[in-house]
Parts: C-alpha cells; sequence; structure tokens
C-alpha cells in the first residue's frame, strides 16, 4: 500500500544525488539515441586478438573529446537479459529474481525513461528487427508508454541481409537511419543490436578478423561478431552525419550484459592469460559505456565504478529534466555525490575496493580474501535495495506515485 511506498521512498530520497550543474542540461532538447550493444563485453575494448584490433571504431572512440567512456561500467541484468537491461535503463530498477518482468509485470504502472521524455516533449520510440511480440516487448512498451515500436515489419530484409538471430546490424543501422529521418524532433529511441548474440555465428564475407584458436567455439566466434558489431556502429556514425541529424542528437552506447558465460573459463583463461576465479567472473561483467555529445569537446576515459542502473538519472540529468521526485535505485554518474557501488540483481556486490561474490568478501586490489567485514554494510545496502526494487514490482507501488500526479 502507500506505506510501504513511503518506506521505499524514504530510502531513495536518502541515496538521491544532486546532479553536477556542470553538465545539467548540456544536451537539453537534443535527440537522444540509445544504442543497445548486443552481448558486449568491456575486455574486448583496447584489446586485440592474436594481434587484431577486435574495436577499432570503439576504441577511437575512447580518446574523442566528444565522449565519456566508462571503463567501469556493469551490467546489472538477470535472466530476463536484453529485457532485463531495457527495464533497467527505462525504470532504474532492478529486474526479477527469477524470470523475466517484462512477462511477468508488464501489467503494471511504471514512470520510465520514456514516458518521462515524453511528458518533456520527446516522440520516443524503439527501433529493433525482431518480432515485436519477443521478450512480451509490444506489451511491455505499452506499460513504460513508447510512443512507437520500429520492429522488424519497418524493416526490409534482402538477400544476404539475415544471419544468425536476424537482420544483420549493418543494414539494420542503415534503414533505422531513413526512419529517423521521418521522426518528429525532439526524439528518443532506444536501438537494439543483434547480430553479436550467441552463437555468434556470421557469413564468412563479414568476417574482417579470423577466429580465435581455443577449444570454445562460441569464444572463437565472438571476437569476429564483436568486430563485424563495431564497423556497423562506425557506419551508423558516418550515416547519422550525413542525415543532418548528428549534430542534434546525443549517443548513448552500452554493452547489455554478458556474451560469454562461466561455461568458456578455460578459453577465457587462455585468452586472457589466466586462471578465471570468482573475482575475475565479477569483473568480467562489464560491459562498455559511452556517451557521445556532438561539439562537447571535454570527454574523457572515466574509471568511476557505476552500473546500468544509473543510465536514467544521468541521461535525464543531461537533457536538463530534473529526477528528484523519481522512484529510482540508481543515480547520475556526473553528481559529486554519485556512490561507486553496483549491487548484481544474484547480490553480489562491487565496491571501490571490495567485491562481493560467493560469500565472501574480496579486496581488489590485493585480490586476497579480507575477514576485516568491510563488507558488511554494503551487504546489508545491497539486501534492502533489491528488496525494496521488488517490493515496488510486487506490489505495483507505483500506481500510487501516478495517482498523487494527478
Ligand atoms: C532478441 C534480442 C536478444 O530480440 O534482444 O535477446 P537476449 O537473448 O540477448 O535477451
Ligand atoms: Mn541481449
Amino acid at each position: 500500500d502507500g506505506s510501504e511506498l513511503s518506506e521505499v521512498a524514504n530510502y531513495v530520497n536518502a541515496n538521491y544525488a544532486e546532479p553536477n550543474p556542470d553538465m545539467f542540461g548540456v544536451a537539453e532538447g537534443k535527440n537522444v539515441i540509445m544504442i543497445s550493444l548486443e552481448s558486449l563485453q568491456n575486455f574486448v575494448i583496447n584489446n586485440e586478438m592474436n594481434g587484431h584490433v577486435i574495436t577499432p571504431f570503439l576504441n577511437e572512440l575512447t580518446k574523442d573529446p566528444d565522449t565519456f567512456y566508462f571503463n567501469n561500467f556493469y551490467h546489472q541484468t538477470g535472466l530476463g537479459k536484453t529485457s532485463d537491461s531495457e527495464f533497467i535503463l527505462e525504470n532504474s530498477l532492478y529486474g526479477r529474481n527469477g524470470g523475466a518482468v517484462f512477462f511477468t509485470n508488464s501489467g503494471n504502472t511504471y514512470n520510465s525513461l520514456s514516458e518521462k521524455l515524453g511528458e518533456n516533449g520527446y516522440y520516443t520510440t524503439v527501433m529493433h528487427a525482431n518480432n515485436r511480440s519477443f521478450w512480451n516487448r509490444d506489451i511491455m512498451y505499452q506499460a513504460l508508454k513508447v510512443d512507437k515500436f520500429y520492429d522488424v515489419d519497418s524493416y526490409e530484409i534482402g538477400e544476404g541481409q539475415a544471419v544468425n538471430w536476424g537482420m544483420k546490424d549493418i543494414p539494420y543501422f542503415e534503414q533505422s537511419i531513413e526512419l529517423m529521418k521521418e521522426m518528429p524532433q525532439p526524439f528518443s529511441t532506444r536501438m537494439i543490436t543483434l547480430t553479436n548474440h550467441h552463437p555468434f555465428d556470421l557469413d564468412e564475407e563479414d568476417m574482417m578478423i579470423p577466429a580465435y584458436n581455443s577449444n570454445s567455439k562460441t569464444l572463437n566466434q565472438y571476437f569476429q561478431t564483436v568486430r563485424y558489431m563495431d564497423e556497423s556502429i562506425k557506419v551508423f556514425f558516418e550515416d547519422l552525419k550525413k542525415s543532418g541529424l548528428y549534430d542534434n542528437s546525443i549517443i548513448i552506447m552500452y554493452g547489455d550484459h554478458y556474451g560469454i558465460s562461466e561455461n568458456h573459463n578455460k578459453a577465457m583463461g587462455m585468452y586472457l592469460d589466466k586462471e578465471i576465479t570468482p573475482l575475475d567472473t565479477v569483473e568480467l561483467q562489464k560491459v562498455p559505456m559511452y556517451i557521445h555529445i556532438p561539439g562537447y569537446g571535454k570527454g574523457k576515459v572515466t574509471d568511476e565504478l557505476t552500473g546500468q542502473m544509473d543510465l536514467r538519472p544521468t541521461i535525464l540529468h543531461l537533457l536538463g529534466i530534473d529526477t528528484k521526485e523519481d522512484m529510482q535505485m540508481g543515480s547520475d554518474v556526473f553528481s559529486p555525490d554519485h556512490e561507486p557501488f553496483v549491487i548484481f540483481r544474484d547480490g553480489r556486490f562491487v565496491t571501490k575496493d571490495h567485491i562481493y561474490t560467493q560469500e565472501v568478501c574480496y579486496d581488489i586490489k590485493t585480490r586476497e580474501m579480507d575477514d576485516s567485514g568491510a563488507c558488511e554494510p554494503y551487504n546489508e545496502r545491497a539486501t534492502t535495495e533489491l528488496d525494496y526494487s521488488d517490493m515496488i514490482i510486487n506490489g505495483d507501488l507505483l500506481r500510487f506515485t501516478e495517482e498523487d500526479k494527478e
């Protein structure tokens, strides 16, 4: 009931981080292009595989003055995979512990990023060349107040333009630009890529680097599909510039979740040249995150510890939209009060100095167990935060905030 909501609200308010005045509104009124990079983990960025650069375009972007590259950013998804990452981006709340919240709670009231952008004059869209009912998106997007879903029917998949799960990323981006030109501005769009998806199959003509040579076909092919995805983003940036939309847009890109599971630890250990420990497994959940603001000029590489929960407040503040009243679990990464603390859906967590996994607290620097109790206060907070997020979803508590608004 309403009293549960005020309990959660107290927690959320106590963790609210004031926006940084230097960043608040720097992208006010601009189109917002968010790109969900399928299965992209951070370990490939600025790295090589047998002498081959894996992500040349994304590497270049890390040095671009209009770009913030976050190299200490974690996905926070659970079993809902891509759909969980969408849920987190939209709501700054956790997905469900078992199953996908896109299926279980599509009838809830939310105060989504899309709804909020809509209230601020944006035309809000999602672009994804898959069937509209996959992950129950068609239903959930109504609850999230997405104005328009450009699904597979908005695309023409020509001969040779599909592989693996569906449309290849390069033609997908090319056709998306044409659709974008028709959107009323300012618009927001979440673009969801697909080619770099397990089992990472690719047509020979799209292989720009050779496969890796481990015992895991999955990891071997992963480098090639990542390389292809990198190329597709380069094509997208070029086409966006040609379309005239570039200067009036900001682009936020992030990996949706891991691509290489622990089943491939042996191969991963060969590639990284070390044995993969539970500590490494946590750190392998880092996914790249980029905020690209054309003309900004003061971007940098930052190792601020952050995660997907922080995207919603960060994006809204860049657009000059306040979030003080919002029930969100993350906080603006540019805020001086942003706290370096990332909680995973399964209760593991990362702080500036520690990683908690399999009920053990580790010191990140020494890689040794730390039994001084340093993780305990964080452990308590992680449990509280996950519980509160679950309370909001299970009790459909945001319907009470809507009533306040009316
Ligand atoms: C499907 C795509 C992949 O439309 O988003 O979903 P995933 O399997 O990564 O959750
Ligand atoms: Mn995915």
